[in-house]
């Protein structure tokens, strides 16, 4: 199986790339963002400030400078407003975008956060169901990524990916 899920913090795994839940200007925030940039160094934010921003549910990515990542793929989750405004379509275009991203730098193990699910507001549950379906057709298609790392911030998150993945994994189950 080329998904896996795992409890900690992103910016410790030592993948190709790990992927940022940036906002729209790039050039920094609080949550995952905020853990990013400290990580890597001020480095991260001068290359970020060359990058124009991002539009939410696209991605563009940088080094990973001082984090032991190759790379940081940043992404523009949406801010949940009820479902009614793309929010679904919006989040997985951005782990779709995350993926081509990856591909187009040879890029052979990366690693999510739970994307908008912080200071964005996405429900959980639903989240990780776009996260997994969009992450599981897309590695369907795209044989030279090898593996995909899901980092859970708390035990919770980490329990609710796993019995996910299972459903991903036995799809006549209860899903
Ligand atoms: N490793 C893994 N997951 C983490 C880490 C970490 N070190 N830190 C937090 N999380 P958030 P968003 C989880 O708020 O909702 C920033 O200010 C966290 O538990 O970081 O997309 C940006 O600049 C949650 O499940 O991102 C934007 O303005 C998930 O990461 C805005 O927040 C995402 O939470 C983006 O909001």
């Amino acid at each position: 199986m080329r998904i896996a899920v795992v409890e900690g913090d992103i910016t410790t795994i030592a993948v190709d790339a790990i992927v940022n839940a940036a906002n729209q200007t790039l050039l920094g925030g609080g949550g995952v963002d905020g853990c990013i940039h400290r990580k890597a160094g001020p480095e991260l934010l001068t290359k970020c400030m060359t990058l124009g921003g991002c539009r939410t549910g696209d991605a563009k990515i940088t080094p990973g400078y001082r984090l032991p990542a190759k790379y940081v793929i940043h992404t523009v989750g949406p801010v949940w407003h009820g479902g009614g405004k793309g929010e679904s379509e919006l989040l997985a275009s951005c782990y779709r975008r995350s993926l081509e991203v990856a591909v187009e730098n040879g890029v052979k193990s990366m690693a999510f956060p739970g994307i908008s699910t912080g200071v964005y507001r996405y429900p959980k549950e639903q989240a990780c169901r776009i996260a997994l379906d969009t992450t599981v057709n897309f590695l369907s298609e795209h044989p030279k990524i090898e593996k995909v790392i899901f980092v859970c911030f708390s035990y919770g998150d980490y329990a609710m990916y796993k019995s996910h993945v299972s459903c991903v994994r036995n799809p006549a189950g209860s899903r």
